[in-house]
């Protein structure tokens, strides 16, 4: 398999598709599998590089799903896309994991960097499927609730060298593998905007880094809506942008055209 680096140069998009009722920018609208399949084959005309199918919300404050409604939710949609879109699995549970890289999927993402599923590091190891390795601090339904930190740069980037360092000595090659800051798991919005401002010590351990700022609630907050729970669409296009010049590899977003767009010119100006 060809390293991760390479499969996807920078700036790669990921389109998003949430097969969720409760996602917080597109819960609901891909719960048909045959629209969630749609959605995929359009992002990947639209320029995205890969799209991440995910059947459970991790957004602030939400429950988790049981291993039988996740499966009930993603393997129709990989079933559809046949393996002719090229696809990443939004999951922290192995079996669901398992199931989708038998369906294609070439990445699988886990939230919990390999913490959630004592399972999921042999599966992603013998499968060959590139890793997304992602910082989150506490779980989804309590992580907004007080996060602190000394210095949240520092802090992130232990973790995640740290969380390399496991994947590896789990027999998972370190060329297959991405970074992720974990931008809204466990952090306030300042917290989140020193994370992208000072990007270049996550890129400093080595590895293509993933950012999904797309339609997250601080952006909004950060443009004065102290209720805001998603952002407007050129807030996230300004995110993916700014932390592409930051050295961002990958960019998970929702609206994959216009950020493909804005990236082009980005890449032009910034190379
Ligand atoms: N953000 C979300 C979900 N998965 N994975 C990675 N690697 N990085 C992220 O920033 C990230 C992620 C949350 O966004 P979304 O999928 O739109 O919402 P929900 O979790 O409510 O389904």
């Amino acid at each position: 398999m060809v390293p991760l680096a390479e499969r996807f140069t920078r700036p790669s998009v990921m389109g998003v598709v949430n097969v969720t009722p409760d996602s917080f920018s597109d819960g609901g609208v891909h719960l048909d599998p045959e629209a969630a399949a749609d959605s995929a084959r359009r992002m990947v005309q639209d320029g995205a590089a890969i799209v991440d199918i995910g059947g459970e919300s991790t957004r602030p404050g939400s429950e988790g799903v049981s291993l039988d409604d996740e499966l009930d939710r993603v393997v129709p949609v990989l079933e559809l896309l046949g393996g002719r879109v090229p696809v990443s699995i939004d999951t922290a549970k192995a079996e669901v994991a398992r199931r989708a890289v038998g369906l294609g999927a070439e990445l699988v993402n886990d939230v919990t960097a390999l913490r959630g599923d004592p399972e999921l590091a042999a599966v992603v190891a013998e499968s060959g499927a590139y890793l997304c390795l992602m910082h989150m601090l506490g779980e989804p339904r309590t992580m907004q609730a007080d996060p602190r930190y000394d210095d949240v740069v520092s802090e992130v980037a232990a973790f995640l060298e740290e969380r390399l360092r496991f994947a590896v000595a789990e027999g998972i090659a370190e060329e297959r593998i991405c970074l992720d800051p974990g931008i809204g798991f466990g952090k306030t919005v300042e917290h989140n905007v020193e994370l992208l401002r000072r990007l270049d010590a996550i890129v400093a351990l080595g590895r293509p880094v993933l950012v999904g700022v797309s339609r997250k609630r601080f952006l909004g907050r950060l443009l004065g809506d102290s209720e805001a729970t998603t952002s407007p669409l050129a807030a996230s296009l300004a995110g993916a942008v700014a932390a592409y010049a930051r050295g961002a590899a990958i960019l998970r977003v929702h609206d994959v055209r216009e950020t493909v767009v804005a990236l082009a010119v980005a890449k032009e100006v910034l190379a």
